[in-house]
């Protein structure tokens, strides 16, 4: 009993892993181990023996089964070390460089320029950037032979064969949703209308999509006099210069009479642009008071409301606004070009708490 005790005791001390325990729980402690055969030869003993050898078989059983278990938890222990020290993680390395979004510079300028407008008391209003050729050209008094027409300026879509209805075109200018407005809510109105327009343009200054804003404002006593200042005011918080000067030149556009281009004052020196100071002037926005027929088209008595309307590009004034020289950083998903140019909102604080990167 001894001997057996020794054997097994040892053989669970040398066991390398659980499978080699297994292996021993059954040929000790097993239905057919060895333990087991030593019970039935009980039987054969006489009472006396019974008396000693049936008490220390059990007790040889239970010793080996706690042997048994205890070097099972040791094994695990083991294991459990062996995966701490291998598997371990330097939560000291810096992290890999992730790339992180901005908001877009002609999207920060449309949100500007809305909330300015917004305190005049201007509303945005939206339509679709797919329009028919009335509200595009014909509501704004743009005739059929206006060279605004011609193919080589405007995206038309296609016709299905033997629909010999005008095509829809791509807006040109945001006009068209100022028409649907003035239909929709009538007069006295003040909006300004953002957003995407299209032209077959494309060099260096120009791109085939762009951003528009345009404004109105109709009621019965409506005056140059008040596009002037409303210009002058948006301009003064938009480029956040209080003396702002602004320069109207006479122009024409088919649906404003008069019409008016307007420059705001600026130096060029060595290459750099400065807004607000110095003796050069730089064209920003066209703007006039809006044609009879064009009130008219919205469904409007020009006989009672008048008012004015201007259009400005947006992403000329981001680039203005931002310092941006050059179109690419627009349409360019590497943020390396707005970086290289310093666009403000780079170095924003982010959500996170951190800067943008
Ligand atoms: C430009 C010229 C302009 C308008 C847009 C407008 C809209 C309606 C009626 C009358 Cl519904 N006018 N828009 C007026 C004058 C100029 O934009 O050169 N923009 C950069």
């Amino acid at each position: 009993m001894d001997d057996l005790k020794a054997k097994y005791l040892g053989q669970i001390a040398e066991a390398a892993d659980e499978a080699a325990l297994e292996q021993i729980r059954l040929a000790a402690v097993g239905k057919k181990g060895e333990v087991a055969l030593k019970m039935r030869e009980l039987g054969k003993m006489t009472p006396e023996e019974r008396q000693t050898a049936g008490p220390a078989l059990n007790a040889l059983k239970d010793e080996i089964n706690s042997a048994l278990a205890a070097k099972k938890a040791a094994l695990a222990d083991a294991a459990l070390d062996e995966r701490l020290r291998s598997e371990w993680l330097d939560v000291t390395l810096p992290s890999r460089p992730r790339r992180q979004g901005t908001i877009h510079p002609v999207s920060q300028a449309s949100e500007e320029l809305t909330a300015i407008f917004a305190e005049m008391g201007f509303s945005v209003a939206e339509g679709p950037r797919i329009d028919t050729d009335w509200y595009n050209f014909d509501a704004l008094n743009i005739p059929g032979h206006h060279p605004a027409r011609a193919e080589m300026d405007t995206f038309y879509m296609h016709r299905a064969e033997g629909d010999n209805r005008p095509p829809h075109v791509l807006r040109t200018h945001t006009s068209p949703v100022q028409i649907r407005s003035m239909e929709k809510m009538g007069a006295p109105l003040r909006i300004i209308c953002p957003g995407g327009v299209y032209r077959a343009d494309y060099d260096q200054t120009h791109t085939p999509m762009f951003h528009q804003v345009e404004g109105l404002a109709l009621d019965r006593d409506i005056s140059m006099a008040n596009l002037k200042w409303t210009l002058e005011e948006f301009c003064r918080a938009f480029f956040e210069i209080d003396d702002v000067e602004l320069r109207f030149r006479a122009s024409h556009f088919p649906f404003t009479e008069p019409s008016a281009e307007v420059d705001i004052r600026c130096s060029w020196q060595g290459g750099t642009l400065k807004i607000g100071e110095g003796d050069d002037w730089m064209e920003i926005l066209g703007s006039g008071m809006v044609h009879p027929k064009v009130i008219a088209a919205g469904g409007i008595d020009p006989d009672v409301y008048q008012g004015f309307a201007f259009g400005i590009g947006i992403d000329r004034l981001a680039m203005l606004k931002y310092g941006i020289p050059d179109l690419r950083a627009f349409f360019d998903s590497d943020l390396r070009w707005l970086r290289h140019y310093g666009f403000a909102a780079l170095d924003m604080p982010n959500l996170h708490g951190g800067l943008s990167r």
